[in-house]
């Protein structure tokens, strides 16, 4: 393409740069800490079924010593004793509680709402004490993605207010919504990356949705969610494939694939549609419900 006019011979003169109005963390990381610290508590939002593998790593050091309620959601998909376990291990000294929740019911805002308050308490004394005009507390949501953050949101404001999909930050049009005369929710939440160290994680992680399906392979994950639980105390659920494949000692995939009449070209068992099949089951619950780690 041929330039217009000859830009070497008049230097144009040079701009002034641009500043912004507000200066804004252009990475994640900076992002959620620019979100944190226009709140007055965290809710971190934990998958009810792994809460290990779900939670970041760097968690203590990112919510430092902000008052956090840390909220396993999707309760409706976790075995209730082993989530009780949970529950008793993560709340821990005056800034930390913890709640399981299923966005799925239209109940339990109130406990959330309360627990807040319950853990604001100190901060909310010491603004009076102040001499300061009572304002709501400000609350934030925070999580690796699928946790159910949108859900919560939605939940807890009762509109379709939230925005779904993936977009962390505070961004513009971030809007505080009032759910309690002293509760505010921001409507956006804030995204941590999911952290597969082991193998073992990254499963865990691909059972339960928070890694993308184009990052693990299915028939690893499916085989890993077989031998879980071949381990665990709810073996009876593979009966719902037929009580052949059900009772066997050592279920395979291609055992599946049988018993479900998933043949591929040449009459042999497919395998990957077997392993598709299972993954979907186990992701939405169809297979029982499970907590996939222990805790401690
Ligand atoms: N069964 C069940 N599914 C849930 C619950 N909360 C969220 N989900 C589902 O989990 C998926 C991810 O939820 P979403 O709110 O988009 O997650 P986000 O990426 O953290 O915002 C969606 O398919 C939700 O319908 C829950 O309490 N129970
Ligand atoms: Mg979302």
């Amino acid at each position: 393409m041929q330039p217009k006019g000859d830009h070497r011979s008049k230097p144009t003169k040079p701009t002034k740069p641009v500043t912004p109005a507000k200066p804004r963390a252009n990475t994640a990381f900076g992002r959620l800490k620019e979100q944190l610290q226009a709140v007055d508590l965290v809710f971190e939002v934990l998958d009810a079924r792994i809460p290990r593998a779900s939670q970041h790593p760097k968690g203590e050091e990112i919510f430092g010593n902000k008052p956090r309620i840390i909220v396993l959601a999707k309760q409706d998909l976790a075995d209730p004793e082993l989530l009780q376990n949970w529950l008793d291990f993560l709340a821990e000294g005056e800034s930390r509680d913890s709640l399981a929740l299923s966005f799925k019911l239209h109940k339990g805002q109130e406990k959330l709402i309360s627990a807040s308050l319950k853990i604001t308490q100190a901060k909310r004394d010491q603004l009076a004490k102040k001499g300061l005009l009572p304002r709501p507390m400000r609350a934030c949501v925070v999580g690796m993605p699928n946790t159910g953050k949108s859900t919560l949101i939605n939940w807890l404001t009762g509109k379709n207010k939230a925005r779904t999909g993936d977009k962390p930050g505070i961004t513009r049009g971030t809007q505080w919504v009032r759910v309690h005369p002293q509760l505010e929710l921001l409507d956006t939440p804030g995204i941590l990356p999911p952290v597969a160290f082991e193998t073992e994680t990254k499963m865990r992680l691909a059972l339960c949705n928070i890694i993308p399906e184009d990052h693990y392979d299915f028939v690893e994950a499916a085989e890993f969610g077989l031998a879980l639980i071949m381990s665990g105390k709810n073996r009876d659920a593979l009966k719902m494939y037929g009580a052949e494949f059900g009772s066997s000692e050592k279920p395979t995939l291609e055992g599946l694939a049988i018993a479900r009449s998933c043949v591929a070209a040449g009459g042999v068992p497919d395998v990957r549609r077997a392993a598709g099949m299972f993954l979907n089951d186990f992701k939405n619950g169809r297979l029982g419900q499970f907590v996939l780690e222990q805790p401690g």
